[in-house]
């Protein structure tokens, strides 16, 4: 079979350790012969990340906390000095306070509220500016999303109102970055266990209402939501833009 990003060059963010959604995507990406450029928060991540990278022969890790303006400037000024293309962006990034995930939404602190927006919505929109001029030759951004941004979901709270902005901005940039050759999309995963859903609370019985309410009577694969995003990397994918597409096993179409 041909592989579908050969020659391409992937940045991935978010990528926390094996169970992330980040780690299938960059390991669909090298399957497919994409080069890979990972990058991790912090410290605290440095290591796993690194163990990560040389597993999935990435060619470069690099410190980047979405926080931190000069981290996504240092980002923008690598591809810039060193003239290196970028085809791909995967930004697989959110949170909040855990106690607002929890707590009646109403309850919401100013505080908690900006800062998921910072991280989970915001971030997208930073780091798209900073590395649209390496995509010399368009390309493909792409994030990940959850349907409490269309709909209520229990204890979801603060980070649905931070996807709602996230899929906003995705259509936005769509618009913009569209002249240069560059489509922006956001996969909007069913639940999936990674360590950012374990802040969730209940998220055990939110698995077992999916599977048993989805058209296929299954939860989300990590895997399949990376082939997706190997799709919209791609020149199949070419003509999408601006979208938001569930990977989801239908969750999203039922109703009672
Ligand atoms: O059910 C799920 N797991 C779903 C996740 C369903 C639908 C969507 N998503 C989304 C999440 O909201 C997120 O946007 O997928 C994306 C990736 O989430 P994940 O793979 O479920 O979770 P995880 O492995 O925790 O990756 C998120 C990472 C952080 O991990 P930790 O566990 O350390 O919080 O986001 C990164 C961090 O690596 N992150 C940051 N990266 C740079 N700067 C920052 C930051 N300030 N904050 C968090």
């Amino acid at each position: 079979m041909p592989q579908l990003l050969n020659e391409k060059t992937a940045l991935v963010l978010g990528l926390a350790n094996r169970w992330s959604i980040a780690y299938s995507i960059a390991k669909a990406f090298r399957r497919e012969g994409a080069s890979l450029i990972l990058t991790y928060q912090g410290e605290r991540q440095k290591d796993t990340v690194e163990e990560l990278a040389s597993e999935l022969g990435a060619s470069r890790v690099i410190a980047c906390d979405v926080t931190r303006d000069d981290d996504i400037q240092l980002l923008a000024e690598i591809f810039k000095v060193e003239g290196c293309r970028l085809d791909v962006v995967v930004h697989s990034i959110a949170f909040a306070n855990k106690e607002d995930l929890s707590r009646p939404f109403h309850q919401t602190s100013r505080e908690g509220f900006l800062l998921a927006q910072d991280i989970s919505a915001y971030s997208l929109v930073a780091v798209s500016r900073a590395v649209a001029p390496a995509m010399t030759e368009g390309g493909a951004i792409m994030t990940l999303s959850y349907l409490g941004s269309q709909r209520v979901m229990t204890n979801y709270n603060v980070m649905g109102v931070a996807k709602a902005s996230l899929e906003a901005s995705v259509r936005y940039l769509a618009s913009e970055l569209g002249a240069h050759k560059i489509r922006v999309n956001a996969i909007s995963a069913g639940p999936i266990k990674t360590a950012s859903a374990r802040g969730i609370r209940d998220f055990a019985q939110i698995l077992e209402h999916v599977e048993s309410t989805a058209p296929l009577k299954r939860n989300t694969d990590p895997a399949e939501v990376a082939d997706t995003a190997v799709f919209l990397a791609s020149e199949l994918g070419r003509g999408v833009t601006g979208n938001i597409i569930y990977v989801d096993a239908g969750y999203q179409i039922m109703g009672v």
